[in-house]
């Protein structure tokens, strides 16, 4: 089955990788090679459907004492700030230290200055099969996104990286090939559904934030899916309805590893691999494909 072309109403490409138009017109692109980079700032990047916001609400709790203990009442879109989809039209200059991005840029079309090493920054990397799935099923609450009604057609389009973030494989060897010229943690979304507070102490570690063991308890359990979901400050249930239906899902929709096996058939998961296997074996990660596989 051949991909069909993205219609240009909801995808459009710039330097070789897609974005959506109504939420990152090209002027915003165009300056983001000189913004200027502060050694304070954190950086994460995902390809999407990859654990961003799980991540990005981890860091906050890291840095934002008053996110962890509960005195205040700011969501996550005011903690982070994304580098392509300001909505909000933010002045990034005059935001107060550290600053906390988040964005699904490929490594070359990130702002320069990062690669003087000095801002952190941290990529989180998902199984690409739980990955696709979690999209399609976005793709019906996103309104900013095209709905594909059909499993098959969808993953075919996402074979051939034509969905937004183009092809997932360019974006994960991207990262890995390019992580000398970064200062760069690579985690992956099953070692922090496996061992969510491993990660959030390699988080600390790398971001050379000492936090007490009362404090870290306090993160890990704000950053479990249950205690997300039911959070208005990370679950993103405010999100304005131009942007997400909330009506047709939840944007924390399982949180799990291997929900894939629930959508694909097994012809599809042997299609997937057929284009996907060669590539993957030469990343330098180890993948986990189930919630009951060992790391
Ligand atoms: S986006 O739109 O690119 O920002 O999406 P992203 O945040 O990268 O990925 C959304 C998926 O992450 C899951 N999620 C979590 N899993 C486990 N634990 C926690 N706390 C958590 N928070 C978010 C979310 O449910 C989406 O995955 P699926 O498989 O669709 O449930």
């Amino acid at each position: 089955m051949q991909a069909m072309e993205p219609d240009e109403k909801y995808l459009y490409k710039y330097k070789g990788f897609y974005f959506q138009p109504d939420l990152t017109p090209v002027e915003c692109l165009d300056t983001l090679e000189d913004f200027e980079i502060r050694d304070s700032d954190v950086f994460l990047f995902t390809y999407p459907k990859s654990g961003t916001v799980w991540t990005e609400n981890i860091l906050s709790l890291i840095y934002h004492e008053g996110h962890r203990d509960g005195t205040e009442n700011l969501n996550l879109l005011d903690r982070f700030l994304s580098l392509e989809f300001n909505i909000r039209k933010m002045d990034y200059a005059s935001c107060p230290s550290p600053r906390l991005f988040a964005s699904h840029l490929p490594y070359y079309l990130v702002p320069k200055g990062l690669r003087n090493k000095s801002a952190k920054v941290v990529y989180v990397v998902r199984n690409p099969k739980d990955v696709l799935v979690s999209n399609y099923h976005f793709s019906k609450t996103a309104v900013t996104l095209e709905e594909v009604e059909d499993f098959g057609i969808f993953m075919e389009r996402f074979l051939a990286g034509k969905v937004l973030a183009s092809l997932w494989l360019d974006h994960v060897e991207g990262w890995f090939s390019h992580r000398d010229d970064f200062n760069i943690l690579f985690l992956t979304y099953e070692e922090m559904k496996k061992d969510l507070r491993s990660s959030v102490l390699k988080l600390c570690n790398f971001l050379g934030k000492r936090l007490t063991e009362k404090e870290v308890d306090a993160v890990v359990e704000q950053a479990t899916f249950n205690k997300m979901k039911a959070d208005p400050r990370a679950n993103f249930e405010f999100l304005p309805p131009d942007i997400i239906d909330h009506s047709k899902g939840h944007f924390l929709r399982k949180g799990t590893i291997g929900d894939w096996k629930n959508t694909m058939t097994v012809a599809q998961n042997e299609r997937f691999d057929s284009v996907f296997k060669e590539r993957m074996e030469k990343l330098p990660i180890k993948f986990c494909w189930d919630i009951n596989d060992e790391l």
